[in-house]
């Protein structure tokens, strides 16, 4: 995708019927092309930022819609350039009308993401903006929303810029070293040079990290049901889900593969995974189904541990030791059937299995959804954590990046430590430089990359 001047033109509202239809031209042609077919009024006389009534008509003097258009004059609007947006009644075919008419009058169809590549190219906003924007129009929950609106702010790109200017400032002191270097003067510390990439690091690696995070914010975080057979795995999925997903029996062994669905509680999405029973099994089917499921507890954050609360506490605690829980994921025990016993006996198992494995345990009835609110609040209380990070990275592409970083400053802390010539650290140097730079766009960027990041827009984007 390249940079042109030219004047494109598309939907900017869903594809399909609706009361009203958005159509959006950019471009230095913009104006001139609009004022062609629409007579009510000369364009180019109006006051930017304002909305005119008026027929579209085509080259036969014919009506094709009712509209209103909206004027945007250069620089000020979403690209820079001479802007207009068409209001029209919310007809595909009303909208293709109209974009043929422009096709007279030298504007052409824009590819998908071109109005926020331009908005990039001129300046307005710098690439984690840019996908900002297309992380909020796929926005899928309340804390995907704030990350991609933190980003959209700025506030990520100008913690990098902080680390860029930190990063400059040293590469100074470097430069200046290596103009005196027949003199054997040291004006970089070593030391001070040694606590500007600690600090560095001391930046970047949360923010490394939080990428596993943000990315489990985007697609749901991953909270594994498992259990025994039986015990009530799929009923709880269907009562945190709300609905009839899994198949439910009296019969041991029903879900054989695993079963995902996505849901929203208190702003934040989980995904959760429903998994076959564990047992010793011959079956091959049901076998593979088990091997998937520990797959599943492998890559979950957190894991809902089921047992039907008649079940010996003590053998509970001993099943749930054979899970193999990492120290980085959060276990529940999920005391199930709670009906079937008497309630005051429920909240002692409770308590005995919180007291002596330090998870957290909660007797419910999955079947009738009883203390369901209980688990939820659980899960809120885990993941309230996340919500109160500033930054998180849920962008592959500055996950890569930043890790390119950290592995270049332990380079140039390596190079410090066994007194490396200063011409090889500011190589290094260098290079942490371009990678950051690369996350912003604030260095040049290959085309193919541009291409892929403004690709996945939607059209009109
Ligand atoms: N009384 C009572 N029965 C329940 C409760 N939850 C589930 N059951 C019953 O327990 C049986 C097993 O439920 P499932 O949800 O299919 O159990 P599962 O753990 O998914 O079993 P597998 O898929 O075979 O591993 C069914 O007959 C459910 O109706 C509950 O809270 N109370
Ligand atoms: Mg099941």
């Amino acid at each position: 995708m390249m940079y042109n001047d030219d004047t494109i033109v598309a939907v900017a509202s869903p594809a399909g019927m609706g009361a009203i239809s958005v159509i959006r031209i950019s471009g230095k042609n913009a104006i001139d092309a609009c004022n062609q077919i629409f007579p009510a009024k000369d364009l180019s006389k109006v006051v930017s930022h304002t909305i005119h009534y008026g027929h579209i008509i085509n080259d036969k003097k014919e009506i094709i819609d009712e509209v209103m258009i909206s004027v945007f004059r250069a620089p000020k609007s979403f690209t820079t350039e001479d802007s207009i947006e068409i209001s029209c009644h919310g007809s595909p075919f009303i909208c293709q009308q109209i974009i043929e008419e422009l096709g007279k009058h030298q504007v052409r169809l824009a590819q998908p993401g071109e109005f926020s590549m331009r908005a990039f190219l001129n300046g307005r906003i710098d690439l984690t903006q840019a996908e900002a924007i297309a992380d909020l129009i796929a926005v899928n929950s309340e804390k995907s929303k704030q990350i991609a609106l933190h980003q959209l702010r700025g506030g990520f790109s100008s913690e990098l810029s902080k680390m860029r200017t930190e990063l400059i400032d040293f590469a100074a002191l470097l430069e200046l070293e290596l103009d005196f270097s027949e003199e054997d003067v040291e004006f970089a510390d070593r030391k001070k040079i040694l606590n500007i990439l600690n600090e560095l690091q001391h930046k970047i690696r949360p923010l490394i990290q939080s990428f596993k995070l943000g990315n489990a914010i985007k697609n749901g975080i991953p909270v594994a049901i498992v259990g025994k057979p039986n015990s009530g795995k799929s009923t709880l999925l269907n009562a945190l889900l709300n609905e009839e997903r899994a198949i439910v029996s009296d019969i041991a062994g029903t879900t054989r593969d695993t079963i995902e669905d996505t849901i929203q509680i208190d702003g934040i999405l989980y995904r959760f995974i429903d998994t076959a029973g564990l047992r010793n099994t011959e079956d091959t089917i049901e076998h593979a189904g088990i091997e998937r499921a520990k797959q599943k507890i492998k890559e979950a954050s957190i894991i809902l541990f089921v047992a039907d609360i008649n079940e010996p506490y003590k053998n509970i605690i001993e099943e749930a030791k054979q899970l193999d829980i990492q120290e980085h994921q959060e276990l529940i025990f999920v005391l199930n059937k709670i009906d079937t016993i008497s309630s005051c006996d429920g909240y002692d198992i409770e308590e005995a299995i919180s007291t002596l494995t330090h998870s957290k345990a909660i007797a419910l009835a999955a079947k009738d959804k009883t203390h369901l609110d209980k688990l939820k609040n659980i899960l809120t209380s885990f993941s309230s954590s996340i919500a109160q990070e500033d930054t998180i990275i849920n962008n592959i592409r500055h996950y890569e990046s930043l890790k390119m970083v950290d592995v270049c400053i332990d380079e140039i802390r390596d190079g410090v430590n066994q007194t490396i010539s200063n011409e090889l650290i500011a190589l290094d140097l260098r290079r942490a430089l371009q990678y950051i730079g690369e996350i912003t766009g604030e260095v040049e960027i290959d085309r193919d990359i541009l291409g892929n990041i403004f690709g996945k827009f939607c059209i009109g984007k």
